[in-house]
């Protein structure tokens, strides 16, 4: 008898770490909800936003998905992002309502990737010809980081992934930005930019270093425009005040003149934003580390939580800093 209550006594133990382990409560997607405060995603941890809007008028941010890292295949720093997976896409039509449309692709369904799976970092999506496209870093299995692409006729996925990565990438942090004429570029790893062929599956030419005006780039690209001019933006996450800067130039390669900081380092994370003009007005989205979810567990650098604020610029062109907003949305 003993042994028996011993043993459910265990059993409960185990189920309880377990369901505290998992950071997540039970959902049913699509999952429509209300953005009342930074971060406005709280059901479950997101990093690494990416957002767009696409023909339909609606906001769509593209998101990666932390969680607890595998202990045991931890030996450096940045393997606390192993088992980040299952990209998550939000829409909504006032920035207030959202969708959460679920997981629109997950390793598991990357035949080129490491069969551990995880190390799904941060996404970028674009949209041409009626297809919408998820570029991706993702382990090869040689462990070495490759952008993938995964394509959809709907902007909510679910993606299907290309059975190989795409020849000539290397690094983390995709991002394609179309310019006006249709050409798309794919901005990736630490200053690298190359054309897109027509179908945006492979590249159209030798990937090129980008001249930014400032070598202390980490990560993170991104490319918007502005009254015509270009800004390529990234973080630096080795600073200690300041984590977001841009650089702006006359058109997608560069060269670009280095404007300095737009943004303080998050609490708790490092900075990785994306820019988005959104009804005549321009926001910054961006994730932090230290938000407390409702089973009262700290986030951390590695478990993250999606925010925005509005983006304001000078009359010269150059970007405010953008101030952000906790316990309140909007930094209006
Ligand atoms: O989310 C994993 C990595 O952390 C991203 O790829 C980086 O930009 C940083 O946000």
């Amino acid at each position: 008898m003993v042994e028996i209550r011993r043993y459910f006594f265990s059993f409960f133990i185990l189920v309880f770490i377990i369901s505290c382990k998992s950071d997540q409560k039970e959902i049913t997607y699509p999952y429509s909800f209300k953005a009342e405060t930074n971060p406005w995603v709280k059901h479950i941890r997101t990093a690494d936003p990416d957002a767009h809007v696409w023909k339909d008028g609606k906001v769509w941010v593209y998101t990666s998905q932390d969680h607890y890292p595998d202990s045991t295949r931890m030996t450096k720093p940045w393997h606390v992002y192993n088992r980040m997976d299952g990209y998550h896409v939000f829409s909504s039509e006032n920035m207030i309502d959202w969708i959460d449309h679920g997981e629109i692709l997950h390793s598991k369904n990357v035949s080129w990737g490491l069969s551990e799976g995880g190390y799904m970092w941060a996404p970028g999506a674009a949209y041409k010809n009626g297809t919408y496209y998820l570029y991706f870093p993702h382990l090869d299995k040689s462990k070495k980081f490759k952008i993938g692409v995964a394509t959809s006729n709907y902007p909510q996925g679910p993606f299907i992934a290309e059975p190989n990565y795409i020849n000539g990438t290397s690094g983390i942090d995709p991002m394609c930005f179309i310019d006006d004429d249709g050409q798309a570029y794919l901005y990736f790893g630490r200053m690298m930019v190359a054309k897109l062929s027509d179908n945006m599956l492979t590249l159209a030419e030798e990937p090129r270093r980008i001249n930014t005006g400032n070598e202390r780039i980490m990560e993170g690209a991104f490319m918007h425009k502005h009254n015509g001019k270009y800004y390529y933006s990234y973080t630096n996450h080795k600073e200690e005040v300041n984590h977001g800067f841009y650089s702006i130039g006359d058109n997608p390669y560069g060269p670009f003149d280095y404007k300095g900081a737009m943004k303080v380092k998050p609490p708790g994370a490092q900075d990785h934003h994306s820019i988005v003009k959104f009804k005549g007005d321009w926001y910054y989205f961006y994730h932090l580390g230290d938000f407390v979810n409702d089973k009262g567990e700290m986030g951390n650098g590695h478990l993250r939580n999606v925010c925005v604020d509005y983006l304001y610029y000078n009359d010269d062109g150059t970007i405010k800093m953008v101030e952000e907003t906790k316990n309140k949305l909007f930094n209006k």
